[in-house]
C-alpha cells in the first residue's frame, strides 16, 4: 500500500505541475523518481516548496535552511529575480548523494547544475527518494556571487 501510495503521489505532484511547464522537463524526471520512491519503502513523499526570489536588492531561497526526510521531494519556485536555478557542490554532499541527485535533477547544464528557471512561476522539482541523511548544501548559479545559497538536510525517514 505505501508504494501505491507513493507512486501516486509523485504522479499527482507531475500532473500539479505540469501546468505552466514545458512536458519535456517534466518527464525526465518522472520516471527515476517513481522508480526510486518505489524502492524505498521507508520514503514518505512528503512536498516542501522554496521559493526563489529578489527582494528588490538581494537574492535568496525561502526558507534558505530546510530539513526533509530521504524520500521527500523538494520543489522549488521562480517567485521573482530570475532565472533562478539549483545546483549542488559535489564536495559538500554526503557519499552516495551524487549519483540520486544525477538521476532526480532534470535537464541538467552541468553535472549537479539543474537547468535555468526562466519563465515566471516556473518549478524545477528533485525527488530525494533514496537520498543518505547528511547536508545538502546549494547555490544558484546566476546569484551564487550574490550569496544565493541553501541549507538542506536530508534526515532519514523512519
Ligand atoms: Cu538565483
Amino acid at each position: 500500500m505505501q508504494k501505491i501510495s507513493l507512486v501516486t503521489g509523485l504522479a499527482f505532484l507531475v500532473a500539479a505541475c505540469g501546468g505552466g511547464e514545458k512536458p519535456a522537463a517534466e518527464a525526465p524526471a518522472a520516471t527515476p523518481a517513481a522508480d526510486m520512491a518505489a524502492a524505498a519503502p521507508a520514503a514518505t513523499g512528503a512536498t516542501h516548496d522554496v521559493n526563489m526570489e529578489f527582494d528588490g536588492k538581494t537574492y535568496h531561497y525561502v526558507p534558505a535552511t530546510l530539513t526533509i526526510k530521504s524520500g521527500d521531494v523538494v520543489n522549488f519556485h521562480n517567485v521573482s529575480g530570475g532565472p533562478h536555478n539549483v545546483a549542488f557542490w559535489a564536495d559538500s554532499i554526503p557519499a552516495g548523494a551524487a549519483a540520486v541527485l544525477t538521476a532526480a535533477m532534470p535537464n541538467q547544464m552541468s553535472p549537479l547544475s539543474g537547468s535555468m528557471l526562466v519563465e515566471q512561476d516556473a518549478v524545477y522539482s528533485i525527488s530525494f527518494a533514496g537520498a543518505p541523511e547528511g547536508k545538502y548544501d546549494f547555490y544558484c548559479l546566476p546569484h551564487l556571487a550574490m550569496g544565493m545559497r541553501g541549507f538542506l538536510t536530508v534526515e532519514d525517514a523512519e
